[in-house]
């Protein structure tokens, strides 16, 4: 786990060094694109994605969602914070059917994306 999550920092440390350069992700042809509002999205009926596709999944905070203005994706590792009005799009295959779970950065607001 440790080693886990220092990678993680890293990798973050890098997005952030980067950032300027990466400020949208690149999105592959053929990507299946969801765009996640919040806060209502945390509590919407999921969509259903298909597994073994890129998805360019776009969290667009409407208004202010308290603690899920900072949204996070576990499976992807990725954590954003966002600003009201503010977008921010992760790329990410799911390989497998289920769930993708996302959550505020808390953990205890949470939503998913149905994967078959
Ligand atoms: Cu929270």
């Amino acid at each position: 786990m440790k080693i886990t999550s220092s990678l993680c920092a890293a990798l973050f440390a890098g997005a952030t060094l980067l950032a300027p350069a990466m400020a949208a992700p690149k999105i592959p042809a053929g990507a299946q694109k969801i765009t996640i509002t919040l806060p209502q999205g945390y509590s919407a009926s999921p969509t259903t994605v298909k597994a073994g596709i890129p998805v360019a999944l776009t969290f667009f905070l409407e208004s202010d969602a308290g603690c899920g203005n900072e949204v996070m994706v576990p499976a992807a590792k990725w954590k954003k914070t966002l600003k009201v009005g503010q977008r921010a799009t992760l790329v990410y295959t799911p390989t497998k059917s289920g769930t993708l779970a996302f959550a505020c950065g808390m953990d205890h607001i949470r939503g998913s994306i149905i994967v078959k």
